[in-house]
């Protein structure tokens, strides 16, 4: 375990991105701005997901730059950054063989994950995957989050199943294309979701990639302990014998929200890199790139300014 953990115990610091159709909007749907989480937008709103899917038809970050994003997190001193590959919106920021419903049906077309995998392999980073269990987009999940209007729960309870299909095989697309160092899974909290189906899939994993790291939450997060911890915009106050990683947003939201100005300052992030650093945790500081793929000028400002302080 710990020669597993070594890389991951040593890197300290890394870079959370927040990304997907959600940004295209910046916490606004028809003129009313989302209360909290950008990328949180279609489930606090119930946008339909037959309105939702077609931002897809406007999807075009063309100033998405992987080499800048990546050399700007070197820079800032990050050793490894985690991308939401799928967020709970369902849209897949990879070209999968398992769904339309992701970059390839979009006029940018261009591979995210390709082009920021090959970015960290160039910058010496590593490179880590965010998937969500909650899929708000698959046939699957349809009765569970009033998004599609007349689903009703199916009569049996095949569909997590037919769901865990999918899964597996898109999580072993993110191992088998882009040799994914990590797995980062978010939406445990969900009451289909177990610890025995989340089990089943921490192994499944492991198997097709031993060297592989998961985060607790691909199982119920309070009783999963493997591989490490997740805690979210806080931290633990001591250290505790098992690794954790304490994630935080730059500034309020994890998605880009237009109306988000509450940056921390550079000394804030590295008070807080420290303190995290010495009771044996790492810090996954997120950025949230807007619909054209740029990160916020005054973010990227603050980056530069922690890798000087880290200097
Ligand atoms: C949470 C998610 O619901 C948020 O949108 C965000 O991705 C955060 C890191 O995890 O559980």
């Amino acid at each position: 375990f710990n020669k597993r953990m070594q890389w991951f115990t040593d890197a300290k610091f890394g870079m959370f991105i927040h990304f997907g159709l959600y940004s295209e909007l910046g916490g606004v749907w028809k003129n009313d701005t989302v209360e909290g989480y950008a990328e949180w937008i279609q489930g606090m709103m119930k946008i339909p997901s037959d309105e939702y899917s077609k931002l897809t038809e406007t999807f075009n970050p063309k100033d998405f730059d992987a080499d800048f994003i990546v050399k700007t997190a070197k820079e800032a001193g990050m050793k490894y950054l985690v991308v939401t590959s799928k967020h709970h919106e369902g849209f897949c920021l990879w070209n999968s063989d398992y769904t339309d419903f992701d970059v390839s049906a979009t006029p940018f077309k261009r591979d995210i994950l390709a082009e920021l995998s090959a970015a960290c392999k160039k910058y010496g980073l590593r490179f880590g995957t965010y998937y969500s269990i909650i899929d708000w987009h698959h046939p699957t999940q349809k009765h569970l989050y009033g998004l599609f209007e007349g689903a009703e729960a199916p009569a049996d309870s095949t569909w997590r199943a037919e769901y865990i299909v999918y899964l597996k095989n898109q999580v072993r697309e993110l191992i088998e294309k882009y040799d994914t160092d990590i797995l980062w899974f978010d939406g445990d909290w969900e009451a289909w979701w177990n610890n025995e189906v989340g089990t089943d899939l921490y192994n499944y994993i492991r198997s097709l990639k031993p060297s592989i790291i998961i985060n607790n939450r691909v199982a119920k997060r309070e009783s999963f302990k493997k591989d490490f911890g997740t805690p979210e915009q806080e931290h633990l106050e001591e250290a505790v014998n098992y690794k954790w990683e304490a994630c935080y947003t730059m500034n309020d939201s994890w998605g880009f929200k237009v109306s988000d100005h509450h940056w921390k300052s550079a000394e804030e992030v590295v008070a807080k890199l420290h303190d995290i650093n010495e009771k044996g945790g790492n810090l996954l500081l997120n950025v949230g790139p807007d619909g054209l793929g740029r990160i916020p000028e005054p973010c990227v400002e603050i980056l530069k300014q922690v890798g000087e302080l880290l200097k």
